[in-house]
């Protein structure tokens, strides 16, 4: 019997900045469908991988002052270390530039479109947004990207053009005949109204540029940056063009006809993206797969937005969140391995998936500690601490009786199916309320049975027996289903309920109650969620961003102040990096550096390294917020005279507004030297 496979990807994220929680998103919310689906015995492939060639990138490489390869090169890094800190299992990664196997791919599937008459080259004039490596549709809005809204550039060049609009009527065809492409539904919508439109043509090749790869046959040309990122899923799997692995029968849907002892007919495939990109998958990718002959993935998902205490997150507000800090301050505080599970669980129990949803530190450690630590737990240790105490660790032979009957039906069957489908609908929230609704009923059980009360009576040993048969049995029950969302945890406890093999090697659709055998030795209960004080761990987890954010660029400003995540990142990059370029006395005189007297200064709260200051700086007293309070003390600020940047736009650090910025220099180990006068200098004094 053939084993089902399963396909599954994440979009490939672009190479220009450290991943933050929104990529972890997406790679969590498939690592948990991906367990999910080989505990139900697929034979799974599960890729990421990164995007690697555009202007945008490019740019961001120049402006680093680093060689683009090693700016994409060691991005990638970043993005394998955070899997690796998150237990993302078992995945495949593709990245796009300097991968000659890639190349071949989009070069073969070019081919192919043009070969079939869906290309054609034509002078392209309009706009071209490169944040989001699009041309923009004119019309729509002349001048800004409808996507992020920024200004799109003029461009004016020879291109390729592929005829998207010849598959229009083929397109709506299939969201028709196949309500399950486009999921969730509101989705599908979108999608079809926006074809029904009319779609135009797409440049598919931009002159002059480098940094891609070379479009067939024409060296001026590279191919279009989304047409190479999408060609990246068959890529990931050994798709080579002409030459197909043996992986890409299996996981790829074959075309009819196509022979091999590996095709499988089921092969399932499922894209998931957030909806930001949901055009390029469900309108672009089909029609470029189309046009080259092959088939196409069965759905696009396309989750919601991850916003950050109600805010979108935006490196120019500075409020990123990156799941490093998060998960190291929560492994730290509670001595285990639990931040990974914490946050897993936090984003997929709290978020609807589909629906936009929130971030907060708040809202983290509250389920952190309402449903790990107080629940599973809680649970986890009172029953094998039960066991440990009334049954010498071994788990008792229930007689056939009530007691367990009762447990078994509210965990049993229905439960069971209920969890399974919401697993299989990508619906987490539904299934984790299923499952801590039933770990409820089983707290209720204890509590109503009162086993601690048992007395040595046979007929209340008996009962015993049973109670205790119950509630572990449960507990196991309730660690297979949890699995797939939090799998360091439960894997800790399926060892202390004494199983044999790996939690994550079981089979979740073959779960049934009755499967612990009696006489299992269970070891002695360790906590598996440590309960965690909610502000101490949220100021840790503060601190740990702090440390966490790039050091000081090497201009002569404060570390902190005015930077935004990915300057000051680039920055880092930068060892050795060229001067800036030279500027004009003009461009000089714009900065509006002034002396100004440090009146007062504290340290901001929950963080190791900021510090607001009040200055006097001639013609009024401004708060400016620095990035100095690991060198300097309040004492050995206040009085002191310092150089102030006056004329910087206010922004907020912390929640904490900083009007302007101070002056100062950098060590070579990061550390601000506050600049100074020697002799006396009047406030107010301009710097010119
Ligand atoms: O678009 N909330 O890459 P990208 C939820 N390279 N998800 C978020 C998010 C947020 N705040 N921010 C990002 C690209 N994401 C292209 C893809 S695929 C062939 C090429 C997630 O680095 C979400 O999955 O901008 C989104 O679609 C993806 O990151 C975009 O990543």
């Amino acid at each position: 019997m053939t084993v089902p496979s399963f396909y599954l990807t994440t979009p490939i994220y672009y190479a220009n900045a450290r991943p933050h929680i929104g990529s972890a998103y997406t790679t969590i919310a498939c690592d948990a469908i991906a367990r999910y689906k080989r505990m139900c015995g697929y034979d799974v492939a599960f890729l990421t991988g990164s995007d690697e060639h555009g202007e945008k990138l490019r740019r961001a490489a120049e402006e680093a002052g680093v060689p683009v390869e090693r700016f994409v090169a060691e991005k990638r890094e970043l993005f394998k270390e955070l899997w690796r800190t998150l237990g993302i299992g078992d995945y495949r990664f593709v990245h796009t530039s300097q991968n000659l196997d890639h190349v071949r791919s989009v070069q073969w599937m070019i081919e192919r479109a043009q070969e079939a008459g869906y290309i054609e080259k034509k002078k392209y004039e309009g706009r071209y947004c490169i944040f989001d490596e699009r041309y923009v549709a004119e019309g729509t809005a002349p001048a800004t990207c409808d996507i992020c809204g920024r200004p799109a550039e003029l461009v004016a060049e020879d291109n390729y053009f592929f005829k998207l609009s010849a598959f229009q009527d083929r397109l709506l065809g299939h969201y028709r005949d196949h309500p399950e492409f486009v999921q969730p539904g509101y989705r599908r919508n979108e999608v079809r109204s926006f074809v029904e439109a009319g779609l135009r043509d797409i440049s598919i090749s931009r002159r002059r540029l480098k940094w891609g790869i070379p479009w067939p046959g024409d060296p001026e040309q590279v191919v279009y940056v989304w047409y190479d990122a999408l060609t990246s899923y068959l890529t990931g799997i050994g798709f080579r063009g002409a030459e197909r692995s043996e992986d890409f029968k299996k996981y790829w849907p074959q075309p009819a006809g196509a022979a091999s002892s590996t095709t499988n007919p089921h092969a399932e495939v499922v894209h998931m993206i957030g909806k930001d990109i949901l055009r390029f998958h469900a309108v672009y990718w089909p029609a470029f797969l189309w046009a080259a002959g092959l088939p196409l993935p069965k759905t696009i998902f396309a989750h919601g937005w991850i916003y950050y205490e109600q805010e979108k997150m935006s490196k120019s507000k500075g409020n990123v969140v990156y799941p490093e800090p998060v998960v190291a301050a929560i492994d730290e505080l509670a001595g285990a391995k639990v931040g990974n599970d914490a946050l897993r669980y936090y984003l997929l129990r709290d978020v609807v998936f589909g629906q936009d949803g929130n971030f907060s530190r708040d809202g983290l450690l509250t389920r952190y500690n309402a449903d790990l630590a107080n629940g599973l737990g809680n649970l986890s240790s009172r029953v094998l601490t039960m066991v440990s105490n009334s049954r010498g660790g071994a788990v008792p032979r229930p007689a056939p009786a009530e007691a367990p009957r009762r447990l078994f039906e509210l965990s049993s069957k229905p439960h069971l199916i209920a969890v399974r489908q919401s697993y299989e609908r990508f619906e987490f929230s539904d299934a984790l309320t299923t499952i801590w609704g039933m770990l409820e009923l089983v707290d209720k059980f204890l509590v109503e049975e009162k086993p601690w009360a048992a007395t040595e009576a046979v007929g209340d040993q008996e009962r015993l027996d049973q109670v205790l048969y119950a509630a572990t049995e449960s507990l196991r029950i309730l660690a297979v289903l949890s699995h797939p969302v939090i799998p360091d945890a439960t894997e800790r406890i399926w060892q202390q309920l004494g199983q044999e093999g790996k939690l994550a090697d079981q089979r979740i659709d073959q779960l049934e109650w009755g499967g612990l055998k009696p006489g299992t030795r269970v070891a002695r209960p360790e906590p598996v969620f440590p309960r965690l004080d909610k502000k101490q761990a949220i100021e840790r987890i503060e601190n740990m961003e702090e440390e966490i954010r790039p050091p000081a660029p090497k201009e002569p400003v404060m570390p902190s102040e005015g930077k935004q995540p990915e300057r000051a990142e680039s920055s880092r990059l930068e060892a050795g990096a060229t001067t800036p370029a030279r500027i004009s006395i003009d461009d000089f005189a714009k900065v509006d550096l002034r002396v100004g007297e440090v009146k007062t200064a504290e340290r901001v709260a929950g963080t190791d390294r900021l510090m607001k200051l009040t200055v006097d700086i001639g013609s009024e007293v401004r708060q400016l917020v620095a990035g100095i309070a690991q060198n300097y003390t309040p004492e050995q600020l206040v009085g002191r005279k310092v150089v102030v940047v006056a004329n910087l736009e206010p922004r907020k650090l912390r929640g904490v507004e900083s009007n302007g910025m101070v002056v100062a220099a950098t060590r070579p180990d990061g550390g601000p030297v506050l600049c100074a006068f020697t002799e006396e200098v009047p406030v107010g004094s301009r710097l010119k």
